[in-house]
């Protein structure tokens, strides 16, 4: 059990612990109750009786590394572009119904999504950093889906997605999430698309809120 109250400075009474972050500590809790705005008291109070050997720490005081969170509650005025491959697109489609899902849970409007629409995986890299570029958005979310063939097309395919999302997101210098799986089967891709491994869509676009708020909201 945790309890703690608003803020972002933190300062633990024990030392070999001051370089965590509230996540570490208590890594059951959930990303969105820990998401606070730089704006609020700048000291944070932790009390727990979790796991730890002491079973209780109380942490307070001003002086402690700062810790810069993205915020998946504070989406107002994000904006998120969505660039999406056709190849595979039994799964691709499933992805992007679990990002745009999740988009709407976190009270992104309609309004603030782009969706781009691209033939395959290998060609999601420069779409993404153009849109990155134009400086119109927040985030880029990616999605792709490189199933393993016969060939090695699957491993160029693979890795030029990979590198290529990578470095669309260093050189606009706007997060682009890699939301592409790559999977041995269709099965194993099903699995990641609303099956029984969650949809992996829907993770990437937290992903995207997350970054989009800790760029905007903290790093611009
Ligand atoms: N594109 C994918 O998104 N997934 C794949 O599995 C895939 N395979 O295996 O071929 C794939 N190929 C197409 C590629 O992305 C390009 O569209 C094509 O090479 C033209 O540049």
């Amino acid at each position: 059990m945790a309890s703690f109250t608003a803020g972002y400075k933190l300062s633990l009474v024990r030392p070999s612990l001051a370089s965590s972050s509230p996540q570490h500590l208590f890594p059951s809790l959930n990303r969105a109750a820990l998401s606070f705005s730089s704006t609020s008291l700048p000291s944070i109070s932790l009390v727990s009786t979790g796991n730890l050997r002491s079973r209780s720490i109380v942490a307070s005081a001003a002086v402690g590394p700062k810790l810069l969170l993205g915020s998946l509650t504070s989406t107002q005025g994000l904006k998120f572009a969505v660039v999406v491959a056709r190849f595979n697109g039994i799964v691709t489609n499933l992805l992007l119904e679990g990002a745009l899902e999740t988009f709407r849970r976190y009270s992104v409007k309609e309004e603030d999504i782009t969706v781009v629409s691209v033939p395959g995986s290998f060609e999601i890299p420069v779409v993404a950093q153009k849109l990155g570029k134009t400086g119109a958005y927040d985030a880029i979310l990616c999605i792709g889906a490189v199933i393993r063939g016969d060939t090695t097309h699957y491993d160029a395919v693979a890795n030029s997605a990979a590198s290529g999302v990578l470095s669309a997101g260093l050189s606009s210098g706007v997060p682009c999430i890699f939301g592409v799986l790559t999977c041995d089967d269709m099965d194993q891709a099903l699995n990641r698309a609303g099956g029984k491994s969650g949809n992996k869509g829907a993770e990437a676009a937290l992903t995207a809120i997350e970054m989009a708020s800790l760029c905007k909201h903290h790093l611009s």
